[in-house]
């Protein structure tokens, strides 16, 4: 059969340009096609990069769904379906909403790809597509061999899969299952030689973890990777990085930077839904640890949960700077369907669009307890706006500039800068 694997892309105008110009995406396409037995032939199509071909053949169409790409998602289907050709849904959204789904495909697979692909396919091959396939937590990751590069700069790459944890706003075990598994560091260091890039982004949910034996995978996994000469990136939960020798390891290793999600800076908020320590100073010291050894910071910060006001984003941009982050993702809490959170806010009737293009993280669509939705749309775009103003980029970088790392970041830092600046001088012009 052929088979094309699509990711659709919600970004248009400005975003498109933008992701042209830096594109990154995790793994989802090139992992399902190591589900795929191989004598199919499989295209990848990623729309980010480029236009969905509807004319070339193809037998089977298989597109992966995030609650913002699903609308795009079922216009590609149902334009597909009218040619007559079968179209297969699955993803996060597609798991969470799958009788939706399959109002614009012929099957929906529900959770984990590793156990619902390989039948889907078999059934196709035997004409006995069902409509729904159900969620299984799969015993195996499987090899990613000679994976391609979204860009010349980096590499997307995991390692693990599945997460401890189960934070209130996160779709991670709501849909998938609780469930963490490992692949082998030795193939996995395989897959890292063959890799063309200088840099290498793990997208495990849980890197690095707590357990002893985690550590010593991750360990031996990391000191392969320095001995290649590449540099990593990687996203992990605060607790990870508290340990010293831990950090040790990751500068060790040429570690450029960490996505740490910080979340909130306010106490009450981590009682209700993230579950980990939270205050200023040792924010600040788990930063400074990092910046001390060579490791630039990546802050991921959520605004609008229901002790939020508007002091707490300006206490947390005011963080951001102090503390002199490379970069700081400032997002809305968002209720994606399937998690706590959306049926927490849905029975206390909060929800206010349903419209998944809205699902953008930069959008309320729900009512916040201290702000209007407006108006927390409002101060999350001037946190924004200030963490990358000129002003902030040269205060944060005064650090940098001593131990060499906010160079590797100006230009994002700046490029963030013009963007937002374009964008917003192009909402006023609309108004
Ligand atoms: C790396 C990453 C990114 C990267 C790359 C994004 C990308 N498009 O993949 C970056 C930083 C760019 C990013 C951005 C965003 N991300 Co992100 N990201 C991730 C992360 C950590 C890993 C993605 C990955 O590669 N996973 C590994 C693959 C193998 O897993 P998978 O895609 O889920 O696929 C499995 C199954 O879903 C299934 N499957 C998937 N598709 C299909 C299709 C078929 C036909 C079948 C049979 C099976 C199947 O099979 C696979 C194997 O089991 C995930 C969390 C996670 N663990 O998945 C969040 C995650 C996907 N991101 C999320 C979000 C919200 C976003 C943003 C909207 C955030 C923002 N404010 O901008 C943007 C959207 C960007 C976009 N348009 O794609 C949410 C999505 C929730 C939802 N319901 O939509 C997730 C799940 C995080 C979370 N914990 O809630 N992200
Ligand atoms: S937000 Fe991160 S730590 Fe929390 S459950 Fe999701 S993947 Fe795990």
């Amino acid at each position: 059969m052929k088979i094309t694997l699509i990711h659709p892309f919600h970004y248009f105008g400005l975003n498109r340009f933008a992701h042209r110009l830096m594109p990154l995406h995790g793994i989802t396409l090139a992992y399902l096609s190591r589900l795929i037995p191989p004598q199919h032939d499989v295209r990848i199509v990623y729309e980010a990069r480029e236009p969905v071909d509807y004319t070339a053949p193809a037998d089977l169409v298989a597109i992966t769904t995030l609650t913002v790409t699903a609308n795009r998602a079922y216009r590609i289907a149902d334009r597909y379906r009218q040619r007559g050709i079968k179209v297969i849904l699955g993803g996060p959204h597609a798991s969470a909403r799958p009788t939706e789904a399959k109002q614009h495909a012929d099957a929906v697979a529900i959770g984990n790809g590793e156990t619902t692909l390989p039948h889907i396919i078999r059934d196709i091959e035997n004409n006995c597509l069902k409509p729904f396939y159900h969620n299984y937590v799969p015993e195996r990751l499987p090899p990613l061999e000679n994976i391609a590069a979204p860009n010349r700069w980096c590499t997307s790459m995991m390692a693990s899969r599945g997460c401890e944890m189960n934070c209130e706003f996160c779709s991670m075990q709501s849909i998938f299952g609780k469930f963490y598994l490992q692949r082998r560091a030795s193939e996995v260091i395989r897959e890292i030689k063959q890799v063309a890039s200088p840099n290498i982004f793990f997208v495990d949910d849980n890197f690095f973890g707590t357990s002893r034996k985690t550590r010593e995978f991750y360990s031996e996994l990391l000191e392969a990777v320095s001995q290649t000469g590449k540099n990593w990136y990687g996203q992990c939960r605060l607790p990870v990085v508290e340990d010293e020798a831990v950090v040790d390891i990751f500068a060790r290793t040429n570690c450029n930077a960490l996505l740490i999600g910080f979340e909130s800076l306010n106490p009450e908020n981590s009682r209700q839904v993230t579950k980990q320590t939270v205050s200023r100073d040792y924010y600040l010291s788990v930063v400074r640890k990092l910046h001390n050894r060579g490791i630039g910071v990546v802050g991921s910060f959520i605004f609008g949960f229901d002790h939020d006001t508007p002091d707490t984003i300006n206490r947390t941009l005011e963080f951001c700077i102090t503390a002199k982050m490379e970069l700081a993702l400032f997002t809305i809490l968002t209720p994606f369907p399937g998690t706590a959170l959306f049926e927490r806010l849905e029975s206390e009737g909060r929800i206010i669009s349903k419209n998944w293009d809205d699902y953008t993280m930069e959008k309320c669509v729900f009512r916040p307890r201290h702000f209007s939705p407006e108006s927390l749309t409002a101060a999350l775009n001037r946190a924004e706006r200030e963490f990358f103003s000129m002003r902030s980029i040269y205060r944060r970088s005064q650090l940098g500039m001593k131990y060499g790392y906010l160079e590797k970041f100006l230009a994002v830092n700046v490029l963030r800068n013009i963007g937002l600046k374009v964008t917003n001088a192009l909402k006023t012009g609309a108004r």
